[in-house]
């Protein structure tokens, strides 16, 4: 399996009810090493654009109104099949549907508000890194 990197972010309501650093603490023991982070209130243009590609969809209003709605952290992660195994951690988009002991389970409290975001894809990943981190600010050496 080769190292990759994928990008991730902590939303709102789980910074809000103070999950950050159980949160890195489980992607650390599962060997998702952060290498790039940041905190950060996304404006409504970022949080837009960040998720363009659901633009069309029903619930596109109130995702970018809840990830405006305080500050998110945001991660470039790095490990062994990192895309994979940090949606592996995550658990499924709809809480009432993840596996136990995966963050959305353990933290999440609905579709929507749904603790993290993890990207889907390599290539995903490498377009979501960039819009977010510039090259110099990933520390990989
Ligand atoms: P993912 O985050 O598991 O990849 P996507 O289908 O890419 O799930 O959806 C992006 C985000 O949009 C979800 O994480 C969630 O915050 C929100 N979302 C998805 N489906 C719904 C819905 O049916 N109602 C409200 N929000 C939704
Ligand atoms: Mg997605």
């Amino acid at each position: 399996m080769a190292i990759e990197k994928t990008f991730s972010i902590i939303k709102p309501d789980a910074v809000e009810n103070n999950h950050v650093g159980k949160i890195i603490a489980h992607f650390q023991e599962v060997g998702l090493k952060p290498v790039a982070l940041r905190m950060q209130h996304l404006s409504k243009s970022e949080a837009e654009g960040f998720y363009a590609v659901h633009s069309e969809r029903p619930f596109f209003g109130e995702l970018v109104e809840f990830m405006t709605r305080s500050a998110v952290v945001l991660m470039v992660l790095e490990g062994e099949n990192a895309v994979a195994k940090n949606r592996e951690v995550m658990g499924a988009t709809n809480p009432a549907e993840a596996a136990e002991g995966t963050i959305r389970k353990m933290f999440a409290k609905s579709i929507g508000e749904n603790s993290v975001h993890g990207s889907d894809s390599q290539e995903n990943a490498a377009i979501e890194i960039a819009y977010f981190f510039r090259a110099t600010e990933i520390c990989t050496h």
